[in-house]
């Protein structure tokens, strides 16, 4: 359990010691600096990502490098912990039990934030629902914020002086937060993903579904029974049409709320039928704030999706090209090879985060007819699919590209969606999926 110290809230009197100074520990400490409270910085990294920028806004900041020291510890009251820096480290442990506070950005977002908050989580499908629904409340004529783990820290969107926040959140930002009370949460899906962080896939779960807490609305998955809350439950389902958002089969398929059709899936231009899912999600979500239907309709069947979610890239020879470098983990890339409407060349491989690479199997027998494998766990994931489809082990994207381009036929999908983090090849899944989509672009230009 973690020293969140719920009575005693921000205060000047209190030495905030901010760990990590990438994009979220450079917004937590502008946030107390500006306020005049004290902090101190501290990374493990020789330079920073941000040391440069934080020290031309507040010269006279402190900020520490290599081994966190006792004496650093000593001095603090509350940690501020960047998401990615676990809380299980030692030195986190060992504040924890000298009786310091441990929290996150979010936390101090929560405690600041005088507005409803829509918080949503889950393993797939996160950024796009919170950008479907912070478009989807603007067609309303809401003034809106959307950030946390999608990209703009929660703690700058308060700048922005909105009515509503609607922040995409992570199990690493929920486990350091316990004041945030959403006005409404949902918890998407849920599959393994992060298990190098977490002991069991149950402490994952459990991190995610403290979104919940306080929440006055909570939408969950009626087809996903852990993402579950309690009988009171606003519920979306691509498989009961019972549920209160649910995909109705009547003269055609349609997105329908209380077995009223909305949409008709023929509108909506989101590929694949975990999209599906995500707009019922957001629909939930926005009916339960009191979005009117009109601006859920219009924007559901206008949205074209964010860029390296399967992403269409090209056409070359009859042969479809897309770039879902987010798929980062096993659900993803099931998913997305599921959304897949033709026989795919799979371009997959990285980081697998201790995910069991299995579960994918038997969609690779049924839906993949060649594998362009590359990246750290290449070994291990060939060890794991190569009795059920064609392995080609590479070792660039450029070389994945080309040798896609040679095995595929007219009517084939070469699919990007590599079940694993990037962080092996590249600094983040954009710049994976940017060479991805490059090297397509070079073969109709070559
Ligand atoms: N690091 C060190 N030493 C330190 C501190 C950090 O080596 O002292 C390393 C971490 O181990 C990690 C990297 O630096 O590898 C970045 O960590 P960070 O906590 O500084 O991350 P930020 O740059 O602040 O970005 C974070 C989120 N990153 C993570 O949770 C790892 C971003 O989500 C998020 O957009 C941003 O805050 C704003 O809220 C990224 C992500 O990959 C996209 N999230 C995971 C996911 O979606 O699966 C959870
Ligand atoms: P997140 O922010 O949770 O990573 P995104 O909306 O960015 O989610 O989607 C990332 C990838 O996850 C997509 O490109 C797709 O492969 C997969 N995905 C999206 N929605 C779902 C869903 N509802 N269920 C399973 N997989 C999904």
């Amino acid at each position: 359990m973690l020293n969140m110290n719920s009575t005693v809230k921000q205060h000047k009197d209190i030495n905030y010691l901010v760990l990590g100074l990438g994009v979220t520990g450079f917004s937590v400490a502008v946030y107390l600096l500006s306020r005049g409270y004290r902090c101190r910085v501290h990374d493990s990294r020789d330079l920073p990502p941000y040391y440069r920028q934080l020290k031309t806004r507040f010269a006279e900041v402190q900020i520490f490098s290599q081994k966190l020291n006792a004496e650093l510890i000593g001095w603090a009251d509350t940690l501020v912990v960047s998401p990615g820096l676990s809380i299980h480290m030692d030195s986190i442990q060992q504040a924890q039990d000298l009786g310091k506070s441990v929290i996150g950005d979010i936390e101090l977002f929560a405690q600041a934030v005088d507005k409803p908050v829509i918080a949503i989580t889950g393993s797939n499908g996160k950024s796009t629902v919170t950008t479907l629904l912070g478009e989807v409340m603007r067609a309303d004529s809401k003034k809106v914020a959307v950030g946390g783990n999608i990209g703009v820290p929660a703690l700058d969107l308060l700048e922005q002086g909105a009515d509503y926040y609607v922040l995409e959140l992570s199990s690493y930002q929920l486990e350091t937060t316990e004041s945030l009370k959403p006005l409404a949460a949902s918890v998407l899906n849920l599959s393994e993903d992060h298990l190098d962080r977490y002991d069991s896939y149950a402490d994952y779960v459990h991190a995610k579904l403290r979104i919940y807490e306080g929440a006055k609305y909570c939408i969950s998955n009626f087809d996903d029974e852990t993402t579950r809350h309690d009988s009171r439950d606003i519920l979306f389902s691509l498989t009961d049409s019972d549920a209160d958002f649910s995909l109705l089969d009547d003269e055609g398929l349609w997105l329908a709320r209380q077995g009223v059709r909305w949409v008709s899936v023929g509108d909506i231009r989101l590929k694949g039928r975990h999209n599906w899912a995500n707009c019922l999600a957001a629909m939930a979500l926005a009916d339960s704030i009191g979005v009117s239907r009109e601006a859920i309709v219009e924007v559901i069947t206008t949205f074209c999706g964010i860029a390296h979610r399967s992403q269409w890239i090209a056409e070359i020879n009859g042969v479809e090209w897309i770039n879902d470098s987010k798929a980062t983990n096993v659900g993803a890339a099931k998913a997305s090879i599921e959304g897949c409407d033709r026989p795919v060349i799979l371009i997959a491989g990285g980081q697998s985060k201790g995910a069991d690479m299995s579960v994918l199997n038997s969609l690779l027998q049924s839906k993949v007819k060649d594998v362009l494998l590359l990246g750290e766990d290449a070994d291990l994931i060939e060890k794991t699919w190569r009795n059920s489809t064609k392995i080609h082990r590479v070792e660039t994207m450029k070389q994945a590209v080309q040798q896609a381009q040679l095995l595929a036929q007219a009517g084939d999908c070469v699919l990007l969606a590599p079940a694993c983090a990037s962080f092996d090849m590249y600094p983040k899944f954009e710049a994976r999926g940017d060479d991805f989509a490059d090297n397509v672009r070079g073969l109709t230009n070559g």
